[in-house]
C-alpha cells in the first residue's frame, strides 16, 4: 500500500533529469535537497496527496485515469493522470509550456517508495522511506 508519509532518502540521477527539464543550476542545487515529504491517502481509485518541501506545501486530489493539473515547484505546469498497473502507479504528464511528456512511476519496494521519472530520454529516481 502507498498509504502513509514518505520522506525522500536519496536521489539517483535527479540532477541530470532536472537539467534535461531545463531547470537552472541554482534551482537544481536547492531542489536536490528539498526535504520532500509526501503523505498519500488512497481510497479505492481516489488519492489525496499532501506534499511538503523546503519550497512549499500543497494538497492534491486525483482519481486514477482522470486528468488533472499539477504545477511543479518552479511553476512549470503539467497535465496528465495516474493509472495503476498491478502494484505500480504510472503517471503520464504533458508539459503545458512545450507539449513534451514526462512519465513517472511509484512502487513500494520493501520499506521504500521508489518514484522513477523519465523526460526526453533521461531517467531518474527518488527513493523515500517511511517517516
Ligand atoms: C502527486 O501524485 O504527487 C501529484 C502529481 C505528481 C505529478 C507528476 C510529478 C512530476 C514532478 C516532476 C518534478 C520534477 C522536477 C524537475
Amino acid at each position: 500500500t502507498f498509504n502513509g508519509t514518505w520522506k525522500v532518502d536519496r536521489n539517483d540521477n535527479y540532477e541530470k533529469f532536472m537539467e534535461q527539464m531545463g531547470i537552472n543550476m541554482v534551482k537544481r542545487k536547492l531542489a536536490a535537497h528539498d526535504n520532500l515529504k509526501i503523505t498519500i491517502e488512497q481510497n479505492g481509485d481516489k488519492f489525496h496527496v499532501k506534499e511538503s518541501s523546503n519550497f512549499r506545501t500543497l494538497e492534491i486530489d486525483f482519481t486514477l485515469g482522470v486528468n488533472f493539473e499539477y504545477s511543479m515547484a518552479d511553476g512549470t505546469e503539467l497535465s496528465g493522470a495516474w493509472t495503476m498497473e498491478g502494484d505500480m502507479l504510472k503517471g503520464i504528464f504533458t508539459r503545458k509550456d512545450n507539449g513534451k511528456t514526462l512519465t513517472t512511476t511509484r512502487i513500494v519496494q520493501g520499506d521504500e517508495l521508489v518514484q522513477s521519472y523519465n523526460y526526453e530520454g533521461v531517467d531518474a529516481k527518488r527513493i523515500y522511506k517511511r517517516g
